[in-house]
């Protein structure tokens, strides 16, 4: 009887202190959740509501590398809007790039009903970070262009940006000029809209990964770092050529592109010529998110290579101040408005 009334005392006592170090355990988890209620795990923060989200998102506007957020003089509507987040959620990441099939305007004007006239776009439930105008040198590349706005339109509306679409059309059939087209991009584009950030990009380049934001940083951006054809490297370290972004203010500050490279090379070793002049680097993104294809084409008809680009290059600190944006002249001689595009056809001259 005795052993039995140990036993149940013993008993007794491990249940008292198995409760005791339950109630124990409980409080401190308790105390610890309630003070540490910001920094939950992973997991759970990915599972909050999309207002949490966004906040979330919003502390990283300071530590990221972007240009200041845009001030909205919008509506009553886009007043109450957010800004939306430096990782906008529709993105999806690595991308099928390929050439093999054709695309027709019509198949991309069905796919992007939520384009206005001129190739613009503003995303509908937040508020633009930048208002960016992509900017196409051109002649003679539909096929080309096809497969940019096929590919283009989707990614720029996912990543949210407050869009228009300029393609800059040489008009004649005198040499090139790609360098010139871009400046006039510039001062069209302005024309139009308050853009604060401008992306110039060859028509027969598409990323393939939508995390490769085409918008402008804190430097001159360069986004086309990881090409197909160079076997996704940066062929040199000054390599600015392809697609890069500079804010309306970074673009100022080199007096804009040259307008003297006429043909193929050098125009872009000059930017980047300008850039460095003006203590200014280079941003880029990692070789992964910045691959991207090329569409493969022969040599254009008058665009052979400049044979004073290497002259040219080796002088930009001294031609850069006159030649430019403020030198820049040419003729408007068409302008035409499309869902998916602004073309506007350029007399440039000659050299
Ligand atoms: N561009 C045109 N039409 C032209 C020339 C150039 O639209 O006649 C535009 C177009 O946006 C192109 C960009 O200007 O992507 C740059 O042209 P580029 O000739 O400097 O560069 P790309 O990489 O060709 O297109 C380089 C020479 C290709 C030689 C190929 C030999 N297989
Ligand atoms: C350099 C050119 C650049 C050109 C780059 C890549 O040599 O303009 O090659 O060209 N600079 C000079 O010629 C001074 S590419 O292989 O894309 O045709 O962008």
């Amino acid at each position: 009887m005795r052993d039995a009334n140990g036993n149940f005392s013993l008993l007794h006592r491990t249940c008292s202190l198995v409760v005791l170090l339950c109630f124990l355990h409980i409080s401190v988890t308790l105390i610890y959740y309630v003070r540490n209620s910001d920094s939950r795990p992973t997991f759970l923060q990915n599972q909050q509501t999309p207002q949490i989200h966004r906040k979330l998102n919003e502390q990283k506007v300071s530590t990221e590398e972007t240009s200041p957020p845009s001030v909205s003089n919008g509506t009553e509507t886009e007043r109450k809007m957010e800004t939306c987040p430096d990782n906008p959620p529709k993105l999806v990441g690595p991308l099928r790039v390929e050439f093999s099939d054709p695309v027709t305007l019509d198949l991309v004007r069905e796919q992007n009903p939520a384009l206005q006239p001129g190739g613009r776009f503003k995303p509908e439930d937040c508020i633009a970070q930048q208002k960016v105008a992509m900017i196409i040198p051109f002649r003679s590349r539909d096929e080309h262009l096809k497969f940019w706005l096929y590919y283009m339109h989707p990614i720029l509306q996912r990543q949210q940006l407050d869009y228009g679409v300029y393609v800059i059309i040489q008009d004649g059939d005198e040499t090139f000029n790609r360098a010139k087209l871009l400046n006039i991009g510039y001062a069209e584009a302005l024309k139009e809209y308050d853009y604060q950030c401008f992306v110039f990009s060859d028509v027969d380049l598409i990323p393939m990964d939508d995390r490769n934001i085409y918008k402008c940083f804190n430097q001159p951006r360069h986004l086309s770092v990881s090409m197909d054809k160079f076997g996704f490297r940066l062929p040199y370290t000054q390599y600015f050529g392809g697609v890069s972004s500079l804010s309306k203010e970074q673009f100022l500050k080199i007096n804009g592109f040259p307008n003297k490279y006429w043909g193929w090379g050098g125009e872009d070793d000059d930017i980047f010529n300008r850039i460095s002049a003006k203590g200014m680097s280079i941003s880029r993104p990692d070789a992964l998110i910045g691959r991207c294809r090329m569409i493969r084409h022969d040599r254009d008809k008058q665009n052979d290579p400049n044979p004073q680009r290497f002259d040219r290059i080796a002088h930009t600190r001294h031609t850069m101040s006159k030649d430019g944006i403020n030198s820049l002249s040419y003729k408007v001689v068409n302008v035409e408005k499309d869902q998916l595009f602004t073309k506007i056809t350029v007399n440039v001259g000659k050299p």
